[in-house]
């Protein structure tokens, strides 16, 4: 018995790693990064020698979102993956989460705390997309709801939050399809400042050029970017740039041009081991599985290095598939 015990257990570590490796195949191009599940929206987190990748997880029969939850995939050297499999759900974690709709998230690391923006709907309310934030001691949880209500709900277009922390120590939240919302969170990081914009919200009057969705937003040589998925379907991965956290931000082009191949895209985009590197996602893992296809919403995550031109505009990244 306890021989079988271990064989087990051997195996579920070993099925755990290799789920997690196949970062590349023969074929060119990047492939997933992920091949133990349909991934969409990465949100990297890089801590130490560490870098997590939090994703939602479209359902192996998904025809449309059908996302049950988070997952979470750590490497040292980008190369090698470990799949820590759902670490967090709507319906596990939220007493307010509906089933099936993870939508895009990220989690942030502060004052020895691991917060976790996610969205998904309130299942109270109808078709009422809402921000939540859980917490937890460690990147890979467990995570709890600490405030027992969605953060922001005011059902239009709540989804995809980003959160950055300026060298001030002010913490921005940025979210929103098809307009742009800013908000400023509060030090415990679990309440917004309701004296900012109206009742805590600053709502874009009009869309960034070329924005949709999927703000990210980081900070480089005393600039500001925000990169989103670019104006829909199919999207890219489009950005802007500033001089404030609060913009105005001026659009200067494509990280990655629209294709055809994806109808989505959803940047999350980070500073690792001295290079920069840009997750998004496509189909291909659908399509190596279902050859000839037509895609259904059972995404692949995937990523490459991101370089920068001297001036700190960003080098025009191919197409996953063309990526050599
Ligand atoms: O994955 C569900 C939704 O699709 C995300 O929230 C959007 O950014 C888009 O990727």
């Amino acid at each position: 018995m306890k021989n079988t015990v271990h064989t087990i257990m051997v195996a579920v570590v070993m099925a755990a790693m290799v789920a997690g490796a196949a970062d590349r195949d023969d074929q060119k191009g990047v492939r997933p990064c992920f091949d133990d599940a349909f991934t969409a929206d990465p949100a990297p987190l890089a801590v130490g020698d560490t870098l997590y990748v939090y994703t939602g997880q479209d359902a192996d029969d998904a025809d449309g979102f059908k996302m049950p939850g988070w997952r979470l995939y750590s490497t040292k050297d980008m190369k090698t993956w470990k799949a820590h499999g759902i670490v967090a759900s709507p319906d596990g974690n939220f007493t307010w989460g509906g089933k099936n709709t993870a939508w895009a998230s990220q989690c942030v690391g502060r004052n020895g705390k691991y917060y976790f923006y996610t969205t998904c709907i309130d299942k109270r309310k109808g078709w009422c997309m809402s921000i939540g934030v859980l917490v937890a001691d460690r990147p890979e949880g467990p995570f709890k709801d600490p405030i027992g209500e969605p953060l922001i709900q005011h059902c239009q277009g709540d989804i995809d939050p980003t959160v950055f922390v300026d060298d001030d120590g002010q913490a921005w939240l940025y979210w929103g399809n098809p307009l742009l919302h800013t908000a400023k969170l509060n030090a415990d990081m679990i309440s917004i400042d309701k004296s900012y914009g109206d009742n805590g919200i600053k709502v874009a009057s009009e869309r960034l050029k070329d924005y949709q969705e999927g703000p990210w937003v980081w900070k480089r040589d005393g600039k500001y970017y925000m990169a989103y998925a670019s104006t829909c379907c199919p999207e890219g991965i489009g950005y802007s740039m500033s001089t404030s956290p609060e913009g105005p931000w001026e659009y200067k082009g494509h990280i990655m041009d629209h294709d055809i191949r994806s109808s989505g895209n959803h940047p999350g985009i980070v500073a690792f081991n001295g290079k920069w590197y840009c997750f998004g996602f496509g189909y291909q893992r659908y399509h190596r599985l279902n050859p000839g296809e037509k895609h259904r919403e059972r995404r692949s995550v995937c990523f490459t290095e991101m370089t920068y031109n001297p001036d700190g505009t960003i080098r025009q990244l191919s197409w996953w598939a063309d990526i050599q």
